[in-house]
């Protein structure tokens, strides 16, 4: 007792001074795309958002099995941040609700949509379902279904890049539930002890499964995460896909000129269930109207758009392609064979290692 009486009373009772403040990025500037950049943006988000109103009629249908986490209200998110990066050279990682992540990436809706069927042309081949997605051309590396897992591996991703000097980053998306696993912290500790070109985005859509952020978060400014180990964190409109863009390319200059992992929260909102069971109980359909008629991104970059010229008509027939695209897909996936027994066995372990 007295020895540790006396351990304590031999500890400093001053702290030590602080250290140097951690240089900070500029204030990201919205992206200032040309008229063909910001319909391109537009095409894209209107493809995930069909394509997920689709995939929530194949699940009603009974043609989606499992979990169908959908991205809609999300879009300008993915398709913001993954417009500034260059496939196949950097990396993503992501959580279960990953198709609108696969479609920005320009990846065929058909074989995504197979594997949402579980048809042996899927990406997976149909092994995977809608959470475990990948692309290894495209180095997508999931598609994950344990909350804030893909933290870690992401900071793998990101200690590749740099120990293989390949010039590559590391996006990491996870959950404003994730946020709070003990993983993201150990992670954030060796990505900036070790200067790892990783931007860790907090896609904050309000909700994990059915607590609001306010309800589970200590620290609800989730940008200041990153703080203690001094990471510098910005906050950004995720309804806004001119603003998400901005962001990324701050954060993508950050990390490639060696400063080490940045963090984005990207304040977004799910329009849908947490998944496709969820009666969504945990708050008012006003809450979610109301953020529809405000703050809907595809909208918002619509207005944008007849702003600089764009006619209504244009982008309704844009839209009627889209539609035409997603159908295709959804037939596709219909008339698809199942995978063949045979791959039972392939790409799981079915031995010791
Ligand atoms: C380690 C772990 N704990 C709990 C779950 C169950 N679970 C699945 S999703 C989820 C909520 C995650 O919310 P968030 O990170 O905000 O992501 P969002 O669904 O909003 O995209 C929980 C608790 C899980 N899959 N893994
Ligand atoms: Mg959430």
């Amino acid at each position: 007792m007295a020895k540790a009486a006396a351990a304590r009373s031999a500890t400093p009772r001053t702290a030590a001074p602080p250290a140097p403040n951690r240089e900070r990025p500029e204030e990201p500037r919205r992206f200032e795309g040309s008229k063909d950049e910001l319909l391109e943006f537009y095409r894209q988000m209107l493809l995930i958002r069909r394509f997920e109103e689709k995939a929530g009629q194949l699940y009603g249908l009974g043609l989606i099995g499992g979990f169908c986490h959908l991205y809609i209200g999300q879009e300008a998110v993915a398709v913001g941040l993954q417009s500034a990066l260059e496939p196949g050279k950097d990396s993503v990682v992501t959580g279960y609700r990953d198709h609108g992540h696969m479609l920005a990436y320009g990846i065929d809706p058909k074989i995504i949509m197979a594997e949402l069927t579980g048809r042996g042309a899927g990406i997976s081949r149909g092994k995977g379902g809608s959470m475990h997605m990948f692309s290894v051309e495209h180095k997508f590396y999931g598609g994950h279904g344990i909350v804030g897992a893909q933290v870690s591996i992401g900071t793998g991703l990101g200690f590749k890049h740099k120990y293989a000097e390949d010039g590559g980053l590391a996006l990491v998306y996870f959950g404003d539930g994730a946020a709070n696993q003990g993983q993201v912290y150990e992670s954030f500790n060796m990505a900036e002890l070790w200067k790892l070109p990783v931007i860790f985005v907090i896609e904050n859509n309000q909700y994990a499964m059915g607590t609001s952020v306010n309800r589970a978060s200590a620290e609800d400014q989730l940008y200041r995460r990153g703080e203690s180990f001094r990471i510098p964190g910005l906050q950004v409109d995720g309804m806004d896909v001119l603003a998400v863009r901005g962001a990324a390319e701050t954060a993508r200059e950050w990390v490639k000129s060696g400063k080490g992992p940045i963090l984005l929260e990207l304040k977004t909102y799910r329009y849908r269930g947490h998944s496709m069971s969820d009666p969504a109980k945990y708050r008012s359909r006003e809450e979610v109207q109301s953020v529809r008629d405000k703050s809907d991104p595809i909208d918002h970059l619509a207005r944008e758009l007849e702003g600089l010229g764009i006619k209504e008509d244009q982008l309704k027939a844009l839209d009627k392609d889209i539609r035409k695209i997603v159908a295709d897909a959804a037939a596709f996936a219909e008339e698809s064979p199942e995978p063949d027994a045979k791959e039972l066995y392939t790409d799981v372990l079915v031995d010791t290692y």
